[in-house]
């Protein structure tokens, strides 16, 4: 009996840590603000730093060897004079999107708002000279927006960050550091970061450069993520802590975030360890194949692979923070404004079935499904097909009727098996919305 005992506490101890709920409780405002953020369903994401001077990513330190010394030439060429704040606000606005969140500090460390704890930050160390985060800040306050801060915990400059992963090698930086000068560096621009500036939350990156060490069993060095946790939530409890650790849920953390992937898939390779926790969920996407600005691509994602990432994300549970990666001028692409705008008056149309929904009770290859106040939502993703038939037990229907003018879907059920006849006239090309009921 003992035994039993004991084995069930340590499966619920499992579960508890699986789970991500060890000594953190989240405060009211913090509670009030996951409820915020899971209604909002739609962001703008965007990597924007000195790196958009070569017109190759985020990653072209890394992928073009560049040494320290000469990527340090780099913020002397950034001089975004188009920079707009306003009108990025305005057109994250106009795409539907609730909040952005934007690079603070990629991995080549470099701050695009004004820090006091290095000088290689955009006002000290460019021509432009201004906070461009203050900018966005204000503006996004004017218009309703809330701004969040990603942060790279992985440092490709600072001297400090030592072991490095599988990335920084070759840069020309020492082979040596004191881990714990770098950890209290991070904090220090982390607190500011949330201190000085009016933000929802953080967030964060670059943790799974140390992980990759460990899981290489090389030695390698913890960033006691709950010690940095406690310092922003200890600053303000309400905001809103995500890591793209691709792990479970860490004590501190208010979201899950599923990279290039809905929740619980692993499609792109990035989500091995992340099962999925009882947090609010994110899953962020390209709108081409890249990050930061990349001149040589043009594969950008269609308006009805896009809007049909959102449906899916949103059935998943999940808010959808979708990127773009503004040019060294300060402007976004015309072909990226052009699909966020397209996206936009779609939700216009039929936002309804989006916003402040909660992932609903269908899910097939074919469809998925939102809800809100008992009103189940039916996204049909596939305009080819003339009937839908779809798994329903046990349940009575009371009102089925199309989105677009609210009349009756004919439909039957058989051996609880719901069979909807999908009317060529309400078919749509990119999402057949099925308002449904239930007795
Ligand atoms: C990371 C960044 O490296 C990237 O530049 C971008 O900011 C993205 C949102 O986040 O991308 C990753 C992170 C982890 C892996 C791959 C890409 N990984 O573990 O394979």
């Amino acid at each position: 009996m003992k035994k039993r005992i004991c084995i069930t506490a340590l499966l619920l101890l499992n579960l508890y840590l699986a789970l991500g709920q060890t000594d953190y409780t989240p405060s009211p405002e913090n509670l009030e603000n996951r409820a915020w953020f899971q209604d909002a369903k739609f962001g703008l994401f965007i990597h924007w730093g000195v790196y958009t001077t070569l017109g190759d990513g985020e990653w072209v330190m890394q992928q073009q060897k560049i040494k320290t010394d000469r990527y340090e030439l780099l913020p002397d060429f950034f001089n975004p004079q188009q920079f707009n704040a306003k009108a990025w606000v305005k057109l994250a606005k106009a795409a539907g999107m609730k909040y952005i969140t934007i690079t603070t500090k990629h991995h080549d460390g470099f701050a695009m708002y004004d820090s006091k704890f290095s000088d290689y930050n955009i006002v000290d160390d460019t021509p432009y000279g201004k906070d461009i985060f203050r900018l966005l800040e204000e503006a996004c306050k004017k218009e309703g927006i809330k701004l969040f801060a990603y942060y790279s915990q992985l440092d490709w400059h600072h001297p400090d960050y030592y072991p490095r992963g599988k990335t920084g090698q070759d840069l020309g930086r020492p082979e040596s550091g004191n881990w714990q000068d770098y950890i209290r560096y991070q904090n220090a621009q982390i607190k500011e970061l949330a201190e000085n500036y009016d933000i929802a939350g953080f967030w964060f990156d670059g943790y799974w450069d140390q992980n990759d060490l460990k899981k290489a069993g090389k030695p390698y060095e913890d960033f006691d993520l709950e010690a940095t946790y406690k310092i922003i939530h200890g600053v303000n409890s309400g905001l809103l802590i995500g890591n793209n650790h691709h792990l479970a849920p860490i004590a501190g953390e208010d979201f899950q975030m599923f990279e290039k992937d809905l929740p619980g898939k692993n499609t792109a390779g990035f989500s091995e360890g992340s099962q999925i926790g009882n947090l609010p969920l994110e899953t962020c996407e390209t709108i081409n194949h890249s990050w930061g600005f990349n001149l040589q691509d043009g594969n950008h994602k269609s308006f009805s692979e896009l809007i049909q990432y959102l449906i899916k994300a949103a059935g998943n549970n999940a808010n959808f923070l979708l990127n773009v990666g503004p040019m060294p001028n300060g402007k976004i692409q015309q072909e990226h404004q052009d699909l966020l705008m397209q996206m936009g008056s779609w939700l216009q149309e039929n936002g309804e079935s989006i916003y402040d929904t909660r992932g609903g009770m269908f899910q097939g290859a074919d469809y998925v499904s939102t809800e809100k106040n008992q009103t189940t939502y039916l996204h049909v993703l596939n305009t080819d097909l003339n009937t839908l038939s779809i798994p329903f037990a046990k349940k009575r229907i009371k009102t089925l009727s199309w989105f677009d003018d609210g009349k009756p879907v004919k439909y039957k059920i058989k051996k609880n098996v719901l069979t909807i006849y999908l009317n060529e006239a309400h078919r749509d090309a990119v999402d057949t919305i099925i308002k449904l009921t239930l007795k």
